[in-house]
């Protein structure tokens, strides 16, 4: 009886597993312009706002400080963010420089921070707000030309069916109901893509949670990509890319990088690359992070990453009223005024598969190589290994005065004594 059951046990896990890794997923025409599209934009603004907010003590408040999820609900009762204007957020982005928008959609408190029929635990039937800040961003990002992508917790600590802290055997938590909760994810992806205009991406978060579990990516994936196929589905398992997923993202890490822990399987897949950062400490608004990163810092990193191929996707937490705090936003004018004089060393680029070098990167749009010395080194050159092809001219990109450079069959030597080095990046244009 024990051998047959054991075998039955089998059997359905290897079926679960089949399913997951039989998934043919061809992109089609509109979503590999997508993809280009999502890797010329090059940077981001990542949102975590939700009634967590509230607390001011990050998105995790709930479960660090072990509210119980009936104590926790009743901070929908008094969620008003009166002064949330979705023009001011979409200002902030634009001033910034950056091109899209990640918001969460409804993060591991399980609260829905849109209008949702799946659920009445969300932002236009639990508050008395009563309005649905996601459709007003949404439509002023269609106006304004910016990109929004939905966040979408996978995890989730308070619904029955999805039974968190029930332990997993054959692809099913033991506890809650495994299909019912599946079928709840979709019906609420059906409404995030097909009711609010404009959507490109769904961010996917918490499989780490539950790695174990079959997440019916099969399923999932192809559900959102049958509604609109040029969505871009990205998921922060950590890992390489899944089937069925359109850019691979990385968190708090550069790509190629393993400062924080959640890289360490995180090989680099061929799909395009974002990674993610806070502007301070924290993912939600809290009122004790004051280690709020510098313009210089900010930059540094952007430029890091589009040196690795990657988008930067930068994160701040509004506050619970809507508003954003003064700190980003003095911040990240400074960024938006380096991004409107060197832009052109960024956006469109792709990673010049020059490997990041102890001054910096380089970073190549069609016959240009922009070579961004981060850090000035002490010698009065640098060098470029490995660059066959034939630089043609050399010079700085905020004035054009000309660089001299030296081409050796190993690599470039580029001249530095008579560059005026500047506070953030120096940046020299090649011609090839
Ligand atoms: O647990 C979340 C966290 O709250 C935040 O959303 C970040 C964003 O990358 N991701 C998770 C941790 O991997």
């Amino acid at each position: 009886m024990l051998k047959k059951f054991i075998l039955i046990a089998l059997l359905l896990k290897a079926t679960a597993t089949l399913a997951q890794s039989a998934n043919t997923y061809q992109p089609t025409a509109e979503n590999l312009a997508a993809r280009q599209k999502f890797q010329d934009m090059k940077f981001g603004l990542f949102i975590h706002w939700g009634i967590y907010s509230e607390l001011g003590d990050g998105e995790w408040v709930m479960n660090l400080k072990h509210i119980p999820y009936d104590n926790y609900k009743r901070l929908a009762d008094f969620f008003y963010p009166q002064a949330f204007n979705a023009h001011e957020w979409v200002q902030f982005a634009k001033n910034a420089g950056m091109k899209y928008i990640t918001i969460t959609a409804r993060h591991h408190d399980g609260f829905s921070m849109f209008g949702t029929k799946a659920s009445p635990y969300n932002i236009v039937d639990a508050t008395p707000y009563h309005k649905d800040p996601l459709m007003e961003l949404a439509q002023e990002c269609q106006k304004e030309g910016i990109e929004l992508h939905f966040y979408y917790s996978l995890l989730d600590w308070g619904r029955k069916d999805y039974a968190f802290g029930s332990p997993i055997v054959d692809g099913k938590p033991v506890k809650g109901d495994w299909d019912s909760y599946i079928n709840f994810m979709k019906a609420q992806l059906t409404e995030l893509i097909t009711k609010y205009p404009g959507v490109k991406g769904i961010w996917f978060d918490g499989d780490w949670e539950r790695s174990d579990v079959n997440w019916h990516y099969d399923e999932i994936y192809g559900l959102i990509h049958k509604l609109n196929p040029a969505i871009m589905v990205g998921n922060n398992h950590h890992m390489e890319p899944k089937p069925g997923e359109d850019f691979q993202m990385f968190e708090k890490d550069l790509p190629g990088e393993n400062n924080t822990g959640f890289s360490g399987k995180s090989k680099i897949g061929t799909l395009p690359l974002e990674t993610c950062e806070t502007i301070n400490n924290s993912w939600g608004f809290n009122i004790n992070d004051r280690s709020f990163k510098s313009s210089k810092q900010i930059i540094n990193y952007l430029v890091n990453a589009s040196g690795r191929n990657a988008n930067f996707l930068l994160n701040i937490g509004p506050m619970p009223n809507g508003k954003i705090q003064s700190e980003f936003t003095d911040t990240m004018t400074l960024v938006g005024n380096w991004i409107k004089n060197n832009g052109q060393s960024i956006y469109g680029t792709r990673g010049s598969g020059i490997a990041p070098q102890p001054w910096g990167v380089v970073t190549q749009k069609d016959k240009q190589l922009y070579v961004h010395v981060l850090t000035m080194p002490q010698q009065p050159y640098i060098f470029i290994p490995g660059i066959k092809v034939n630089v043609k001219a050399a010079s700085l990109l905020n004035d054009n005065t000309a660089v001299k450079y030296k081409q050796q069959p190993e690599g470039l030597f580029i001249y530095l004594n008579t560059v005026k080095a500047d506070a953030y990046d120096t940046i020299i244009k090649l011609t090839i």
